[in-house]
């Protein structure tokens, strides 16, 4: 047979890139197999982690829950102690950082009425309130901002269309936005609305924040909780010294009578035009817990008139807790 030999080198080399051929198949199911199974094992990775990271947020949350829980307690018990509220009581002092399952809770309670109110400006009916008003010029001009921011928060707050003259701001203003909006022309319910209006650039807001608030209601200042600088925007003729006194007195007694704090040697002959108050109605409890990887930020807005606090709103918030012990997070 002639073609014996080179027939059976053929089929021979068939038969080696057959096996070559299966070879290269099975490596390539192997292969398949192993990046699928890296893949589920990564991708279980990453749901126990998600998992574990909403756990600690909604654990985090519930911890933070009951810090305002104990916020409403504390303000209970301080209604019950005293007809006034001040610095030196115990809703005052922030709690110390508490450590829980995995992390820590820290919480504060602030008085609102330490702060003005700038939905006082108007009075409930959206026409404006002159007095208010002028405390108001009259706080801008002691944190060194401009005069015309104003008129501009009037006119974004009553009720009418007529932009104030000068420097008021009103729909026609705001239409001419590279994005339209129109003005609320009712009271703000939460103070980042701030900047939706004329001129409250975020530096400006930054500068009031720390002496302003946003309540649903009209509400006197409280004069043993305000800012030196909310106190001293009571009268024009207030200075830095007669806001030192006021203080120092505040400090080794609060003010348990408002007449005696209208008699004081630093107001003699002023009149204080505005509604002040020896007490407070409004806090807000700052809840900040970490608990993991899980964080938690809630801020409560508290109205407490007779026993039980009322939370009034809830928002998760971004805010830190103002206290220098914190300082190093984040
Ligand atoms: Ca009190
Ligand atoms: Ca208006």
């Amino acid at each position: 047979m002639r073609a014996g030999p080179d027939t059976m080198g053929k089929s021979q080399t068939r038969a080696t890139r057959q096996r070559g051929v299966a070879l290269v198949t099975a490596l390539l199911v192997v292969s398949l197999a192993t990046v699928a199974a890296v893949a589920m094992a990564t991708r279980f990775q990453i749901d126990l982690r998600r998992t574990g990271n909403l756990l600690n947020g909604e654990q985090a949350y519930a911890y933070a829950l009951s810090a305002e829980s104990w916020a409403n307690v504390v303000l209970r018990e301080d209604l019950r102690e005293s007809k006034h509220d001040s610095l030196d009581e115990g809703w005052s002092t922030a709690l110390p950082p508490i450590p829980v399952e995995g992390g820590f809770v820290n919480g504060r309670v602030e008085d609102l009425q330490g702060r003005f109110n700038v939905n006082n400006v108007v009075k409930v009916g959206g026409s404006v309130n002159k007095l208010q008003l002028e405390y108001y010029k009259r706080l801008l001009d002691l944190l060194g901002l401009e005069p015309e921011l104003a008129p501009a928060l009037l006119d974004w707050l009553d009720g009418d269309i007529n932009a104030t003259f000068p420097d008021g701001a009103e729909d026609d203003e705001y239409l001419r936005a590279d994005i339209p909006y129109r003005a609320g022309n009712r009271p703000l319910v939460d103070v980042s609305e701030l900047r939706l209006v004329k001129g409250y650039t975020p530096e400006v807001i930054l500068a009031l924040e720390p002496h302003v608030t946003v309540l649903p209601v009209p509400t006197p200042i409280n004069i043993n909780t305000a800012t030196p600088i909310v106190l001293q925007a009571l009268h024009a003729e207030l200075d830095e010294s007669d806001i030192e006194q006021l203080i120092a007195t505040r400090d080794e007694t609060a003010f348990t009578d408002l007449k005696e704090f209208l008699a004081h040697d630093a107001l003699a002959g002023l009149e204080i035009a505005v509604a002040t108050d020896i007490k407070t109605e409004w806090f807000s409890v700052l809840t900040d817990v970490s608990v993991g990887r899980g964080r938690a930020r809630l801020e409560s807005i508290l109205f407490r008139k007779t026993g039980r606090p009322q939370i009034v709103s809830r928002t998760r918030t971004a805010k830190r807790i103002p206290d220098d012990e914190n300082e190093d997070e984040e």
